[in-house]
């Protein structure tokens, strides 16, 4: 199915997606979001809304004036170790093989990382049988290095359970930090070189302020919620994340991909729907930032709409911040 497409406007009207992760492979743009379902769900802080089975991917014509949906390409029913909740995935690329990323809860309900294999960047994905050993938490999305090494970075709290993981353990009534205390930090790890399991044992990343003081649980307009991307830029690595309850895109930069990262400014103000999840890549001489809103369902949380438009970096490096609703200001 193919439709005529608008910066700003989403790339498909026949579904409903969300969560974009963007790659560039063979030439060709792809995203990677996840399928929001078109049914009724109660909205909680557990996420029980998000509510989704399957994965479809998408691509765009070389003009990014079309975009074109692959079908369906993996589904919970054919994964052994899931039960629900096929959440944002990530893609990646080596040695010939495209690996699909995704998490969902297992069957004793706790979130879990999966990695599925195909020999085309569109599908159709077979998962491996079991969840990546020593993985937890959402949101996994990979960066490829120019050293050739991959890392998956993750986590994401409240429905995401990344509280739940603060000794190492999954501890299911774990609350987050007091306000005062260092924010909890998404989670990197290598990824090891047949891309089906870690390398090391994951990392928390530390995200700080100018003057190197890690951001605090309570400093909602900027601390880690969820939903990492990282990506490089001049050779500094660009950590951006979502800030949930305060609904930014917003980034922070490092010369290490462990980081330490400071923290920077807001990519993405606040868009329809309560959440906001992102990618960000570089086609041909531009960049583009991807990212959903709820605006097509007319503002329901769980029925989101992929959308892209274009990114730009000033001249020292920053990224301007870009207003969703351009038409509105
Ligand atoms: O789509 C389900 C969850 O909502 C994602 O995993 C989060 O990043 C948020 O977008």
């Amino acid at each position: 199915m193919s439709n005529p497409l608008k910066p700003n406007e989403p790339l498909v009207t026949h579904l409903y997606t969300a969560d974009p992760s963007a790659h560039v492979f063979e030439g060709k743009l792809y995203v990677y979001p996840s399928h929001d379902l078109d049914h009724e769900m109660v909205s909680n802080d557990n996420g029980d809304q998000y509510d989704m089975e399957d994965y479809h991917i998408l691509s765009l014509n070389e003009d990014l004036t079309e975009c074109e949906d692959h079908g369906e390409v993996l589904h919970v029913r054919d994964v052994p170790w899931a039960s629900k909740q096929m959440w944002a995935p990530d893609a990646a690329y080596r040695n010939g093989k495209y690996y699909l990323f995704f998490p969902a809860r297992d069957h004793d309900g706790i979130f879990r990382l999966g990695v599925a294999t195909s020999d085309s960047p569109a599908g159709p994905f077979k998962a491996e049988p079991n969840y990546i050993p020593g993985s937890f938490s959402i949101d996994p999305a990979v960066l490829t290095d120019d050293d050739g090494k991959s890392y998956v970075f993750f986590g994401g709290l409240w429905g995401g359970q990344l509280e739940k993981w603060q000794t190492g353990e999954f501890v299911a009534d774990a609350e987050g930090p007091d306000a005062a205390a260092p924010a909890l930090g998404p989670r990197v790890a290598e990824l090891a070189d047949d891309m089906l399991g870690f390398k090391e044992s994951p990392r928390e990343i530390s995200i700080v302020d100018e003057n190197g003081k890690p951001l605090t649980a309570g400093d909602e307009d900027r601390r880690y919620f969820e939903g990492p991307w990282v990506h490089k830029y001049n050779g500094l690595y660009y950590l951006s994340y979502s800030t949930g309850s305060t609904h930014r895109i917003v980034y922070a930069t490092s010369r290490d991909p462990y980081g330490p990262y400071e923290y920077k400014g807001t990519i993405l103000t606040p868009v329809i729907g309560w959440t906001t999840h992102h990618s960000i890549v570089q086609y041909k001489d531009k960049w583009y930032l991807f990212y959903h809103d709820s605006s097509l369902s007319g503002g329901a949380d769980n029925k989101r709409s992929v959308k892209f438009t274009e990114l730009f970096y000033e001249e020292d490096g920053s990224i301007r911040t870009i207003d969703p609703y351009p038409e509105r200001s």
